[in-house]
């Protein structure tokens, strides 16, 4: 589209004002000056082994690295390592937690630490519990570790469960969930829960599998993506890189956020000298619904696509199921329905409509602000609806993308952590361990805190993660946890699960080696289904007692399930993990060879080029997806006097540039003029009716709590809309999930935001 029709479209590009802070672009000269920081450091030699060792970034699902070298994407291309990857990193390269650190400081002590400060005492290096009534953690030995285990999972199998974060490997996940089966438990919750789940649940009912269709080569082929709940500038900035390429070859990227993300907007790239200034262009059009809308704006889409006669009904009538009534929901929901609903115009509507219907190849990529809504899953159908009405699954260059989270969240579920188990997966997973599991349906992370709550759990092993800073009621989350008897929290840093997420009798800390650090190979698996070895390699921490998670999870399984039905010891060798994964679960065959072809693949099944699709007919099947009704509260719904004056929002809660989900790293976001982490983001069209004013203090009342002395930053948000960092803010809400998925909904937070001297 060119300048004139766009300010056609858009006259006044909507919610576009930022406030004096914010910079012009996305990524730029910060990023450079990072690296160089950091690098040039005293941690910096350590930090360039690290980037050049043959192992997976930590960070995102991007999935950089591997054995083609540190700075290699699957495609063989180079400098592909952003800043993010060196943030993760030099976080693990800190030094130990001193042996006597825990005699010095108590817990009530280390329950006053941020998350920041948390992360900033250095790395776990030696095993600790705080057993019921005791003030401080102490040092444990590894005996008395493994008898506490073997005491706690030897109990009714539906009280013990696990969570787990997806940063560890495929043969840890593996390992995991066949102890916690073989134990005759089904309770595998999963980060996942938390986030792409709904993606999972919709894409399996829609195509047969549940990940990304496209393939990262694919990806270069589109002539359009459509971008949608993503803030890829913060969170996967190699996929920038490949939308800056895109747009300079022509391609149409249209970005669906409520916030005018500035990284989307314009974008400097180290891997593109020429951007890294003036930034390069990314979005063609950047529609900005209000939260939780995009079923509306989707559907809206269809109709307009109807209506321009770009509708593909042979592709339709020919691959698809159920898209009689898709079509018609779009064709008979009238044009001021979808409007008030969403908040974008017809105009604006109709001119993405047009470019997704006359793309060749559109490749449809989400995120949390599509998936972390009570209807996240009618969202992703939504989405992916409006790909098979314009014929855009199953081909080269186009497809639906969900963008992942976690480095392995994806290598988890596929290793079956998790409580939908493929039937596949389960009739293999039987066979090898000689009997039926259980048929007791297993929590999900939502069900676990309810469960726990409700005193039905015993013993809980944290494979990682942050289980109270995650949830979202953080009262209900670390009263879940008290109730739990045994928690063993597996490890690399602390968190602030580690000091307020306390068992009711033993809370137990094992400090682990990372991907980077382990004496053996592992794999992982990132969002665009491309499975990475990562090579052996060793620690900086010289005196610590660190173990590998394989070797941890192997003891705990041996001691209590011995030989049966399979020898645990004998999977301490990853390599022999590796076949067991080989064996029973579909797509990964090449895993029981990749030790001596040491050849990353491409999981079998997964990437779709023509419109066949996994399921039973071989046609998609695609979904009615109801409008939401969309409200906000009012003052006294939150128990705030009804003339109380200030602004009911729809908060959404998610990522400051410099965290890595619960875990801060720095306290301001730069990019969205944010100077620390109580700062509420929201529109001057919001504030200044309700007599708030820019920097001023105020208090945001949710429906389980509030947070006092909130600094008002004005920001490119959609009036109605504002943005607020977790976990600080999971104080303030309750649990409404998705009740398909599971998954809460982080993203559109009723809030009631009012001045400090009004409060009642
Ligand atoms: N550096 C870094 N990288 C990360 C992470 C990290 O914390 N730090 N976390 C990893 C993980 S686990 C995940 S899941 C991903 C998260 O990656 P993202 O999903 O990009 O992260 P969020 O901060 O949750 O941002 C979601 C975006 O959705 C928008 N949004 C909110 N509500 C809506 C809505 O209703 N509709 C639409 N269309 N948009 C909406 C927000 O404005 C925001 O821009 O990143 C992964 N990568
Ligand atoms: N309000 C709000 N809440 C949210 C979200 C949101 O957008 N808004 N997003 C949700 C999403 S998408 C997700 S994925 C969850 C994230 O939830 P989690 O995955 O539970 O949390 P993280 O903060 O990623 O966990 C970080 C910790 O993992 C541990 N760790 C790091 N590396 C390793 C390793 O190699 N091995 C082991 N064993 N441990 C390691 C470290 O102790 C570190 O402190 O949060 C969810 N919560
Ligand atoms: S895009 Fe993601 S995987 Fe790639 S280097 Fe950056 S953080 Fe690592
Ligand atoms: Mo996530």
């Amino acid at each position: 589209m060119d300048a004139e029709t766009q300010r056609d479209i858009q006259p006044i590009p909507p919610f576009h004002e930022t406030n004096d802070e914010t910079p012009v672009i996305g990524g730029g000269p910060s990023v450079i000056q990072y690296w160089a920081e950091h690098t040039l450091s005293s941690e910096g030699p350590k930090l360039w082994e690290t980037l050049l060792h043959h192992s997976a970034c930590l960070s995102c699902s991007w999935g950089t690295g591997g054995q083609k070298g540190g700075f290699t994407n699957e495609e063989g291309e180079k400098l592909q390592r952003c800043m993010k990857s060196v943030e993760a990193i030099s976080s693990e390269l800190k030094p130990a937690i001193a042996p006597q650190f825990f005699e010095k400081h108590s817990i009530s002590e280390l329950q006053k630490l941020t998350s920041m400060e948390a992360d900033r005492l250095g790395r776990w290096s030696f095993p600790v519990i705080l057993r019921a009534g005791k003030s401080h953690y102490e040092r444990l030995s590894w005996d008395e570790i493994y008898a506490i285990a073997e005491t706690a999972f030897h109990k009714t199998p539906e009280r013990i469960a696990s969570y787990s974060s997806g940063r560890s490997s495929n043969e840890a996940a593996y390992l995991l969930q066949l102890m916690i089966r073989a134990m005759g438990s089904n309770n595998l919750a999963d980060c996942s829960d938390l986030c792409h789940a709904p993606s999972t649940t919709g894409l399996k009912q829609m195509f047969g599998t549940n990940t990304s269709m496209v393939s990262l080569e694919n990806l270069k082929k589109a002539d359009c993506v459509v971008l949608a709940g993503a803030n890829s500038a913060y969170n996967h900035p190699r996929l920038m890189n490949e939308l800056i390429k895109l747009r300079e070859n022509g391609a149409k990227i249209i970005v669906v956020n409520p916030m005018m993300e500035i990284g989307l907007v314009k974008f400097g790239s180290p891997a593109f000298p020429a951007s890294l200034l003036q930034g390069a262009e990314i979005s063609s059009l950047y529609l900005q619904p209000i939260p939780g809308s995009d079923v509306a704006l989707f559907t809206g889409i269809q109709k307009s696509l109807i209506e321009q006669g770009l509708l593909k009904e042979y592709y339709l009538r020919m691959h698809t199921e159920g898209w009689e009534a898709v079509v018609e929901q779009a064709r008979s929901t009238p044009w001021d329905i979808i409007t008030e609903t969403c908040g974008v115009s017809q105009r604006e509507i109709e001119a993405a409509a047009l470019i997704i219907g006359t793309s060749e190849r559109v490749v449809f990529g989400w995120a949390m602000g599509i998936t972390q809504h009570v209807n996240g899953v009618d969202n992703v159908f939504s989405i992916a609806n409006t790909a098979l009405m314009t014929g855009n699954a199953g081909k080269e260059g186009a497809g639906t993308m969900p963008v992942r989270g976690h480095s392995n969240v994806q290598g988890f579920g596929s290793m079956g952590v998790t409580v939908k188990l493929k039937k596949e997966i389960q009739e293999a997973l039987e066979k090898l361990l000689g009997r039926p599991l259980s048929k007791v349906q297993g929590y999900h992370t939502r069900d676990l805190i309810e469960a726990a709550d409700a005193g039905k759990v015993d013993t809980l092993l944290c494979l990682g993660g942050n289980l109270y800073g995650a949830n979202p009621d953080s009262m209900q989350a670390k009263r879940a946890i008290g109730n739990i008897e045994t928690v063993i929290y597996v490890a690399t840093k602390p968190n602030l699960g580690h000091f307020n997420g306390l068992a009711k009798q033993n809370t137990i800390v094992i400090p682990v080696l990372n991907r980077f650090e382990n004496p053996h190979k592992v794999t992982t698996e990132s969002g665009n289904n491309f499975v990475r070895l990562s090579d052996e390699g060793k620690t900086h921490l010289k005196d610590a007692d660190l173990i590998s998670e394989v070797e941890f999870l192997t003891t705990i399984a041996h001691r209590i399930l011995g030989h049966d039905p399979v020898d645990w010891r004998k999977l301490q060798d990853t390599k022999y993990v590796r076949q067991l994964i080989a064996q029973t679960i579909p797509g990964y065959e090449k895993i029981g060879t990749i030790d001596e072809t040491k050849e990353e693949f491409t999981i079998g099944g997964r990437i779709f080029t023509e419109p066949t699709f996994a399921t039973p007919s071989g046609k998609a099947s695609m979904f009615v997806t109801p409008l939401p009704k969309l409200t906000l509260p009012q003052p006294q719904d939150f128990g705030v006097p009804e003339s109380t004056p200030g602004v009911a929002l729809a908060l959404m809660t998610g990522r400051s540039y410099s965290q890595h989900n619960t875990v801060v790293y720095k306290i301001g976001d730069h990019y969205r003029g944010m100077p620390h982490r109580n700062c509420i983001l929201m529109n001057h069209l919001d504030a200044e009716p309700a007599g708030l004013q820019e920097h001023q203090r105020v208090t945001v009342q949710g429906d389980a709590g509030k947070l006092e002395h909130v600094e008002v930053i004005y920001g490119a948000v959609r009036p109605g809309a504002a943005v607020m960092f977790y976990p600080e803010v999971n104080v303030i809400f309750k649990a409404h999930i998705e009740t398909r998925s599971g998954t809460p909904a982080f993203k559109r937070v009723p809030v009631f935001v009012y001045a400090e001297s009004t409060a009642a």
